[in-house]
């Protein structure tokens, strides 16, 4: 498996580094590391993964990022001991979402190598992300209501949108877990690999984006995303104004060349 180049600048909750990639932009990895707690999501941790992905959005060396946990765990959810003791009025003066929605922006691709328990907000952390590998031990599921509390984190949304009405009630009502298996066919994860590959799979999916056209990957994210909350009038009208403002662009230039050219593309992301 390849190494991971070099640890960035250091968090209390979590390990930044980056991982080359021959041939391509290189791949920033975030391993989520609070292995007492279950990698439990706190807002310290939460606005460290924040930082540390915007960073890589900013770093034009970067092609792709993944967001990974432990074997055991992704993540077992927000953290419970911080927000027991919280009210209404804390939660909201807290601004409890804006790591949240920091993330939301990426421009890059994100991807979550999930093992072991993605439970409340550790789902939803991994539906935030582009894309999950999963591994086969990997459990997903919405348990908030066993705390008499609902997902507050997208939970609610993103799940239907992924999985269909049926399935999000099941989940979401019932609180119970959902195997890798069940959520691949159910269409929340894009591929299940064998315990213990999670992250080596994720980091080659990663790769093979990090080694495209920089500016047309983060565009077609765009627009995949923008399907989410329009028409698709209003969609396909989005989605012609970024195919024309890639007409734009260098790399579009050299693409077309190279393939005339019969040589291959040398990518400069703009
Ligand atoms: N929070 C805090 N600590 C947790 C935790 C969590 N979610 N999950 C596990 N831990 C801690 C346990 O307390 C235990 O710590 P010690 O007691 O040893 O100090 C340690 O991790 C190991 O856990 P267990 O002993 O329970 O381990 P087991 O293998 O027996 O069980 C488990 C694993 C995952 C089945 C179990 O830990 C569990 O049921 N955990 C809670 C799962 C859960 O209910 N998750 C949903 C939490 S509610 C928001 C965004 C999102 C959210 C809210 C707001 N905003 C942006 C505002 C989301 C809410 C949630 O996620």
């Amino acid at each position: 498996m390849d190494k991971k180049v070099h640890l960035l600048k250091s968090y209390s909750n979590i390990l930044v580094s980056e991982v080359e990639n021959p041939g391509g932009l290189k791949v920033g990895l975030i391993e989520l590391n609070r292995p007492k707690a279950l990698n439990a999501l706190n807002t310290e941790l939460m606005g460290e993964v924040a930082e540390a992905l915007h960073a890589f959005d900013k770093d034009a060396e970067i092609g792709c990022s993944v967001i990974t946990g432990s074997e055991k765990a992704f993540a077992a959810g927000s953290d419970i001991k911080e927000m027991a003791e919280m009210n209404s009025v804390d939660a909201y003066s807290a601004e409890m979402f804006s790591a949240w929605d920091r993330i939301r922006l990426m421009k890059k691709p994100v991807i979550a190598s999930v093992s072991g328990y993605a439970l409340g907000g550790g789902c939803e952390l991994a539906m935030l992300c582009d894309m999950i590998v999963a591994s086969e031990c990997a459990k997903f599921g919405q348990p908030e209501i066993n705390l008499a509390v609902i997902p507050g984190a997208g939970g609610t949304q993103r799940l239907t949108r992924a999985v269909g009405k049926a399935r999000a009630m099941e989940m979401i009502l019932t609180g119970k877990m959902f195997s890798a298996r069940e959520m691949f066919e159910a269409g929340l994860v894009t591929r299940v690999v064998e315990d213990g590959k999670f992250l080596e799979e994720s980091l080659n999916l990663a790769k093979d984006i990090a080694v495209k056209p920089a500016l047309a990957v983060q565009l077609a994210k765009e627009c995949i995303l923008k399907s989410f909350d329009t028409t698709i009038e209003t969609g396909i009208e989005f989605e012609r104004k970024n195919f024309y403002l890639l007409f734009s662009s260098g790399d579009k230039q050299e693409g077309m060349k190279a393939f005339i050219e019969k040589r291959k593309a040398v990518w400069k992301g703009k």
